[in-house]
């Protein structure tokens, strides 16, 4: 072996992250990134102010209050749409680098019609932005985080192809007016998330379409060509000038094989590709398209059930081409983890039913006191980042969001120990597997209005008095302890918040 070419290897190797000569895992490199997250209809509030439109989630809680666990819904929610100022100050004492947070598209265009812009909507998010960069954080924006206008909603949402010019003209007019300041952009928050407001039979996500099987398909279908779409858009007319990063925020569960049986590790990665290949193949992977193996189990019963096409939607050679490579990085939000075996459940027919898969979680897994799903098992993401590392040619990976849940104490420390373990599961990708993270976004900055929980379970690294109409906020140990972490880029040992 010439040693010439070894050096090489070694100096790629390096460069890459997979080495990192010294690299231990409680410290973070220097140019690595820290933020927290938001999400408009969880934080803002001014449901119809200054002229906003009507968004899903505005409707679906205005006509269905018992779909709140509290009666809480997005109406105040924190009023950050008043009190953004506020949230800034606590984003700079907290020290991060970048805030993430989301566009209400109704509240700028009140239809989802870019004819039809609501100046007072533009100003907000211009005030917001300018806010942020005053104070030297980098706007990290979300152009969907669920909030569709019912207007489009009523032509169909994302089962109607149409959605993809509306969205198209949106994402215009978001490069257009925040692009000279916006440099990160994910198009969209959690497809995996919102897909289910056309498949639920509880009906509990907006627009509670309940076409298991078919609606969830149709809507990820338009959504992977609107990112594309909106992806080109800035390659071709805006990139030269604007110099940011597009991409999309993706969410899974880490799932392990129940056993280490062949039958549950090939169940195993079926959850994997039904999660998040569903989404992830078409964007990051070499081939493009949906994963065969969805294709191919979809495609059967769709047959079966006697269906002349595929309850999956086809892309032409020529689209699969226009969605494959579509990203400057890939978000990354992670929870929780399942075990998973063989078997099948859910409705028929449905996403559930064609993935053939049966999740469960380990007893002794802490639970979030105030969740029924958020089980912490940090070792999950290490997982998750690794394979996604391994398998969709080693992305660039921000962390977008991750958090915990629980009543809302100031004394969070198991928000605190949550946070720790995880972060050093991130460092451990990095430096033992080679994954290249440049970036950590903790969910949440506040406590916000967790969709069907209300504000019975809480996020926030501060506390939001929701009793008072004023919405204070208060920092929690956790501010204090991310607080240390973001300043040093070392993981503390103490799990109390070092104040
Ligand atoms: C993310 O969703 C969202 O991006 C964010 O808006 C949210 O506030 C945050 O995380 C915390 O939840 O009730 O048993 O049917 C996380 C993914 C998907 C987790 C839906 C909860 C419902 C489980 N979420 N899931 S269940």
């Amino acid at each position: 072996m010439p040693s010439s070419r070894l050096r090489l290897l070694l100096l790629v190797a390096v460069v890459r992250g997979a080495m990192r000569p010294g690299a231990v895992n409680n410290r973070f490199p220097d140019d690595f990134l820290f933020g927290a997250a938001s999400a408009s209809y969880q934080v803002e509030g001014g449901w119809d102010a200054d002229g906003k439109g009507e968004g899903i989630w505005d409707r679906m809680f205005h006509e269905h209050p018992e779909f709140s666990r509290d009666g809480q819904n997005g109406d105040v929610a924190d009023d950050s749409y008043h009190l953004y100022k506020e949230d800034v100050k606590l984003l700079k004492e907290l020290g991060v680098n970048h805030y993430r947070f989301s566009i209400s598209w109704p509240r700028i265009m009140p239809t989802g019609e870019a004819n039809n812009i609501n100046q007072p909507g533009i100003d907000y998010y211009n005030n917001l932005i300018n806010e942020l960069l005053d104070n030297g954080i980098q706007p990290m924006v979300t152009m969907y985080h669920w909030d569709l206008p019912q207007w489009l909603q009523d032509l169909g949402g994302w089962t109607n192809p149409i959605i993809v010019d509306y969205f198209e003209d949106y994402a215009r007019v978001l490069y257009e007016t925040y692009g000279d300041r916006v440099k990160w952009w994910s198009t969209f928050n959690e497809p995996k998330s919102f897909i289910m407001g056309y498949s639920r039979d509880d009906g509990l996500i907006a627009p509670s379409i309940k076409k298991p099987g078919v609606g969830d398909y149709l809507a990820t279908h338009h959504l992977l060509i609107a990112h594309a779409r909106a992806y080109h858009l800035y390659d071709e007319q805006y990139r030269a000038k604007q110099q940011g990063k597009v991409s999309i925020a993706l969410n899974t569960d880490w799932h392990e094989p129940l056993t280490n049986s062949t039958e549950d590790i090939a169940a195993a990665d079926r959850a994997m590709q039904f999660d998040f290949g569903l989404f992830a193949h078409p964007i990051f992977s070499t081939e493009g398209d949906y994963p065969p193996l969805l294709r191919e189990r979809i495609d059967n019963n769709s047959k079966a059930e006697g269906r002349t096409r595929s309850r999956l939607p086809v892309f032409s050679k020529e689209m699969v081409e226009y969605i494959r490579g579509t990203y400057d990085f890939l978000g990354l939000n992670y929870y929780s983890t399942t075990l998973v075996t063989s078997g099948l459940t859910g409705d028929n027919p449905s996403r559930e039913r064609d993935s053939g898969i049966i999740e469960s979680v380990d007893p002794s897994w802490p639970t979030s006191p105030s969740s029924t799903w958020l089980k912490v098992v940090p070792w999950g993401l290490r997982k998750l980042i690794t394979w996604i590392h391994q398998n969709y040619n080693a992305p660039t990976i921000v962390i977008t969001e991750n958090g915990y849940s629980d009543h809302g104490t100031l004394e969070d420390t198991e928000r605190i120990s949550y946070y720790k373990s995880h972060m050093t599961e991130v460092l451990k990708a990095m430096n033992e597997d080679g994954a290249h993270v440049i970036g950590y976004t903790a969910w949440s900055i506040l406590d916000n209005l967790e969709w069907n929980s209300g504000y019975t379970e809480r996020f926030g690294v501060c506390y939001v008095n929701i009793s008072d109409p004023a919405r204070p906020r208060t920092p929690k140990a956790s501010f204090y302890y991310l607080k240390n972490v973001f300043q040093t880029h070392e993981i503390q040992d103490t799990t109390d918040g070092s104040r």
